[in-house]
């Protein structure tokens, strides 16, 4: 048998590794990335911060006795090593399929799991929760937080540091540094990062000189005086970790993130510190992978992929995906309107603009994971005569749902936002759905809530939105568009105005973004059953389309309404409350959308079939209703 396989074979759980010695570890790493090439290279996933992480993984189980001791992990996406070795090995091919592994620790799935994650830098706030647990349970175990440079840079990291500092409670930080978040990480504290790891070069440099200067005779003595009183003018760019120590954690790094040995050494020395540590250590992203080395980015998260050539399984590119197609008409209409500023937190990417960010980069800003900044980072601008768009997923925008109120709306500024992975994402799961936006934005005051039905229709609404002269957001889903034609020169739409696309006489259906063409679909099965339906592709949750809606409920006893978005306050609702707002009654309304419950992790394809919101699911809602 091989060898190799063997060690990985026998891991059940973390007790396992204990008793490995440094060499067998090391292979055992080896085995390790082996295992996680061949399931993401199939399943898809977090491949780059995985491969990371392998040596940190195996180094923290082993020096501490989880799940005693607890590892909270920070995002998560970095921790499929962490879920190899704790009694997951068996499943792990089921990474991110329905029923299967989630890709994120999850507290359900493993005792090991010690807190759910997906959204970045809670770790240290999390640890710092359950360390004071430990502490008013009076127990003695470790608490271990690991976040990345990337995730340092959101103000929940700084604010955890700021108050455990100052607790001085027992606790350790691993900052697990790539000098990478998705793209080249960026901020002042990855600036400072950088100067400890040149810092600590320059020391080591400056060690062996001074070794060789003390073999040059007469010469040697006088030169190392000299350099001794110009260092310490340095003192402050070369002593690492001053910020750290600052705020009250004892600094420790930087530590070489791949070498078993130095990690095991230095982690047995901070275990027996009982008060807050933080150890920063150096890996590479990617680390063990040709391909994910060399291009960290597309592999920080990736879909299916050729191990042995690092290319993507083809997809079917004809169709631009909604991001590609919101990336260029943001170039285009900046083109035109040198107000406009394109703003992301860390996605430049993931949101389509890379393009922006090459051709106008004058006007272009990534402020870090920072959600919160970039939202009243765009108010700042607003105020001043720029019409900023605001490009974060419909999910982490959560994070900012103040400064959205407050700093935006309450002000009535003009910033756009653009919501991409609206609905339904797919196998990222829970933490990523883009479930949430039209309840929590159409409740507040002042701004336009709308969602295009097609790539075509994003244009357009992105033009309406910088047009519009206050705040506005825009959603749209995860993947690619409809396959219409896109307009050379989209025009505005009038606010508020819905459009019908299909007429019948039996009942309507008011669908809304990413539920319009499935709605049509269904009109078309149903066509041959007889059963006539109008389709309403509404535009906007806010405002809607008073005129049309009471008319509609004029002529339709029965109305359903659908959306990608869950269904308490969100589209049907404000359906809902318009007919009692206008005085309508005797018609039965049907909403479809998501119930009160959080949407596991699947393929979009599955979830919306699970949830009744895929064309066969809109025609089996009509035929009930017409039954009824
Ligand atoms: C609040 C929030 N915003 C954005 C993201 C998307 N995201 C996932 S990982 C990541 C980069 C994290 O960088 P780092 O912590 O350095 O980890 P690395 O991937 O480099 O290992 C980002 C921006 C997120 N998960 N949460």
């Amino acid at each position: 048998m091989d060898q190799k396989v063997g060690i990985l074979e026998g891991i059940n759980s973390p007790d396992d590794i204990r008793c490995l010695s440094i060499e067998e570890l090391n292979i055992l790493a080896g085995e390790i990335r082996q295992e996680m090439l061949e399931v993401v290279s199939r399943n898809g996933g977090h491949l780059a911060p995985s491969l990371g992480a392998v040596e940190l993984t195996l180094a923290v189980h082993y020096v501490f006795d989880t799940p005693e001791d607890k590892i909270i992990w920070d995002v998560g996406h970095q921790a499929y090593a962490h879920k190899i070795i704790t009694g997951r090995r068996d499943d792990f091919h089921t990474l991110r399929k329905m029923g299967g592994m989630s890709g994120f620790p999850k507290r359900g799935e493993s005792v090991y799991d010690t807190f759910g994650v997906g959204h970045s830098s809670t770790s240290i706030s999390a640890a710092s929760g359950i360390a004071e647990a430990r502490c008013l349970k009076g127990g003695h175990s470790k608490v271990i937080a690991i976040i990345g440079d990337g995730s340092m840079t959101a103000g929940m990291a700084f604010e955890g540091l700021n108050w455990s500092g100052e607790r001085n409670k027992d606790l350790i930080v691993i900052l697990n540094d790539n000098e990478m978040s998705i793209s080249p990480n960026v901020g002042a504290m990855s600036s400072y990062l950088n100067r400890i790891m040149a810092g600590q070069q320059i020391t080591k440099l400056r060690a062996k000189i001074r070794d060789f200067l003390k073999t040059v005779p007469g010469v040697g003595e006088h030169v190392i005086k000299f350099a001794r009183q110009t260092e310490e003018s340095l003192k402050a760019f070369i002593v690492p970790g001053m910020l750290f120590e600052e705020l009250g954690f004892k600094y420790i790094g930087p530590l070489e993130g791949h070498r078993l040995d130095h990690l095991i050494k230095n982690l047995r020395n901070v275990k027996a510190m009982e008060r807050p540590v933080l150890v920063h250590i150096i890996t590479k992203k990617g680390k063990g992978y040709k391909f994910a080395e060399e291009e960290p980015s597309r592999f920080h998260g990736i879909g299916s992929f050729d191990i042995a050539t690092g290319k993507t399984v083809a997809e079917d590119n004809s169709i631009p995906s909604y991001m590609k197609v919101f990336g260029r008409t943001m170039v285009q209409l900046a083109r035109e309107n040198p107000s406009i500023v394109a703003i992301t937190a860390a996605m430049t990417d993931g949101t389509g603009l890379d393009q922006f960010s090459r051709e106008i980069p004058e006007r272009f800003y990534d402020v870090g994971i920072a959600e919160q900044h970039g939202v009243t980072f765009a108010a700042g601008l607003a105020t001043e005569g720029f019409v900023p768009v605001v490009a974060i997923y419909s999910t982490f925008l959560q994070r900012a749902y103040d400064q959205v109120l407050h700093d935006v709306c309450l002000q009535n500024l003009p910033v756009v936002f653009a919501l991409d992975r609206g609905g339904i994402v797919g196998d990222d799961g829970p933490t990523h759905h883009g479930l949430f936006d039209y309840s929590y934005l159409r409740t507040i005051p002042n701004i336009v809530v709308m969602a295009p039905k097609d790539e075509n229709e994003l244009q357009r609404m992105l033009r309406t939105a910088v047009e519009c002269g206050g705040p506005a957001s825009i959603r749209y889903p995860r993947g690619s568009g409809v396959g219409v034609p896109l307009d050379q020169a989209p025009e505005s739409i009038e606010i508020g105005k819905a459009e019908i696309v299909r007429e019948g006489k039996d009942v309507a259906v008011i669908a809304i973004g990413s539920t319009v063409y499935p709605s049509l679909e269904a009109a078309q099965r149903l066509a041959n059953e007889n059963i006539q339906v109008t389709v309403v592709n509404s535009r906007f949750v806010k405002p809607l389309d008073k005129a049309l809606l009471s008319e509609l409920a004029s002529s339709f006893k029965k109305i359903i309404t659908v959306e990608e978005n869950v269904l308490m306050g969100g589209f049907g609702s404000a359906v809902l409350e318009l007919f009692e707002e206008a005085g309508i009654s005797g018609v039965t309304v049907k909403r479809l959308g998501i119930g009160d419950k959080f949407v596991e992790h699947a393929t979009q394809a599955q979830l919306r079939e699970k949830h009744g919101i895929d064309a066969e699911g809109i025609a089996n809602a009509v035929r009930k209703i017409v039954e009824a």
